[in-house]
């Protein structure tokens, strides 16, 4: 079978510090519309990875009296790590310091520069002295430095210049051929009026720092952040090199999933490097929203940084991924909370789904010994609870084509909602009173657990250890083709499966302890 190719990419972070909630947003959002994508039979590639160079790390590096790449060896373990403890399954970590990288950065250098898009110039910028880091005017905070506060100067350097502005009208043109290039629509207005404004040609390369990759043709020379950074997406496919399969397996990308910090780096800078270097434009670009704390952006200098590796102890990494993923529309900004948090595992996953299973799990084996009885024909009660059971994974499929994951998760606990109702309504706690009622019974039981076999399938991608612990309660551990998204048409539960109830997937969080 030739499947759909599907190729994602998260930002590749910088080795500067340990990583905070806001990335592990992202990521953990790539992960999960990659796993859906490979449910639901794509051929998924995911790529993470780091971005080593630039003079920020070659001081933090200074500061600490390491080398820069013993430095960033010891941070980039712990995003691996990091990774690990959050689920996230990625197919390739890229890391600029890698010569499979470098080599593809100067290779598209040197190309732009034969073909006449580079050329050299000087660069005028407000220099910050004891931070020796240059800034445009616009970046000062009231006419200083934006890192120390101190004064800074109008100093020149010689730098080689990207010249962006000759693409400008074939960029707009893209734009307006391709209205879903960049989501959410804000970030496209935004994008839109800012190149209107007149695009200026990009400095793509510095002399002040030694920390990068030199550019081939002018070695004094390295290439400035974002020209090494973003050409990681094809490095890692091995793009122009004599292995070049995944490139030209996986090229162009279906999504770069971004913060709405760096939308504009990937969607003015790196399309039109793929313009100049004649090559196809990733799909979408996604610039989903800010993960807020009520004392202002995070950052480790207020001392206000969440540590994902924290929270995972505490409350285990499903009900983590869960929380981020639903409470966060991507393309909206959100505040994190660790009371909503808390509400959002005790309301959602306790009591929803978790109670979902151990009260009908537990009638079970109250009421039939725990062996699951095939259903009678559904009654009116039933057809409803079926008829949405039946929708939801096609309403699920909906909101991840347009990566509305939130909307995708409510679609679900729509769904289980609706077996909790069902139970009300049914109340197979007085059916089980009365012998003549036991077809009813079975057939209420059974659909409930049907559903959550349904709802089970559903979550898998969003929290991948749920299935695990689920499938033997309902008794389908070794029925491997019941897990899959194809398997969701009713009725495939069979009966006589061995029912029991398990563990609690998700203890109560008392919320005065918070
Ligand atoms: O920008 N809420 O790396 P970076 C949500 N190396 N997302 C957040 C966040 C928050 N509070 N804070 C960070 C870089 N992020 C470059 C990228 S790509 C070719 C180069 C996430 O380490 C979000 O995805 O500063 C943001 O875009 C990214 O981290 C910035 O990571």
């Amino acid at each position: 079978m030739n499947k759909k190719r599907f190729y994602i990419t998260t930002p590749i972070y910088y080795p500067s510090d340990k990583l905070h909630i806001g990335h592990a947003y992202t990521t953990v959002a790539a992960d999960s519309i990659a796993r859906f994508k490979k449910i639901t039979g794509h051929d998924v590639y995911f790529l993470t990875g780091s971005d080593e160079h630039g003079q920020k790390i070659e001081r933090s590096a200074q500061a600490k009296g390491q080398s820069p790449i013993d430095y960033v060896d010891k941070i980039v373990e712990s995003f691996k790590h990091l990774w690990d403890k959050l689920d996230v399954e990625y197919n390739d970590f890229i890391r600029t310091t890698e010569d499979r990288h470098k080599r593809v950065v100067q290779m598209v250098i040197e190309q732009l520069y034969k073909q006449g898009d580079i050329y050299k110039s000087s660069y005028e910028g407000w220099y910050c002295t004891p931070c020796e880091t240059f800034f445009t005017e616009y970046q000062l905070v009231e006419g200083k430095c934006p890192d120390c506060n101190r004064e800074v100067e109008l100093l020149q350097e010689e730098s080689y210049f990207f010249r962006m502005s000759k693409y400008a009208d074939r960029w707009l043109k893209y734009i307006e051929d391709n209205p879903d290039f960049i989501q959410p629509t804000s970030r496209r207005n935004e994008m839109i009026s800012f190149v209107k404004q007149g695009l200026e040609d990009l400095c793509v390369s510095r002399t002040t720092f030694d920390w990068g990759i030199k550019v081939p043709f002018d070695p004094k020379h390295v290439v400035y952040v974002w020209v090494d950074a973003l050409t990681n997406y094809i490095s890692a496919l091995g793009y122009g090199t004599e292995d070049d399969r995944l490139y030209q397996k996986y090229w162009p990308a279906n999504v770069h999933l971004v913060g709405k910090d760096i939308v504009r780096f990937h969607t003015i800078i790196w399309p039109i490097m793929l313009m100049a270097l004649d090559l196809p434009l990733p799909k979408k670009v996604m610039g989903h929203g800010w993960l807020l704390l009520d004392s202002g952006k995070m950052s480790k200098s207020k001392g206000n940084v969440v540590d994902p590796l924290v929270l995972i102890e505490k409350y285990g990494v499903d009900a983590i991924r869960y929380y981020l993923l639903r409470e966060l529309p991507l393309g909206s900004d959100g505040y994190y909370s660790e009371e909503a948090l808390a509400k959002r595992i005790n309301v959602d996953l306790a009591n929803d789904y978790g109670n979902l299973l151990s009260r009908t799990t537990q009638m079970i084996g109250k009421y039939q010994q725990g062996l699951l009885q095939k259903p009678q024909a559904p009654g009116d009660l039933d057809a409803e609870l079926i008829d949405l059971a039946a929708q939801t994974p096609q309403a699920v499929e909906d909101a991840m084509e347009k990566l509305e994951i939130s909307n995708a998760l409510a679609n679900i606990w729509k769904l289980v909602g609706r077996a909790n109702k069902y139970l009300e309504e049914t109340s197979p706690w007085v059916l089980a009173k009365d012998e003549s009622q036991a077809d009813r019974l079975n057939t209420v039981l059974y659909n409930v657990m049907e559903v959550i076999r349904f709802a089970t399938v559903m979550i898998s991608p969003f929290m991948p250890n749920i299935p695990g612990k689920v499938w033997p309660q309902l008794g389908i551990e070794e029925k491997p083709e019941l897990h899959t998204w194809e398997s969701l048409k009713w009725g495939q539960l069979p009966g006589g499966t061995k029912v029991h109830k398990g563990e609690v997937l998700f203890p109560r969080i008392d919320l005065t302890k918070i």
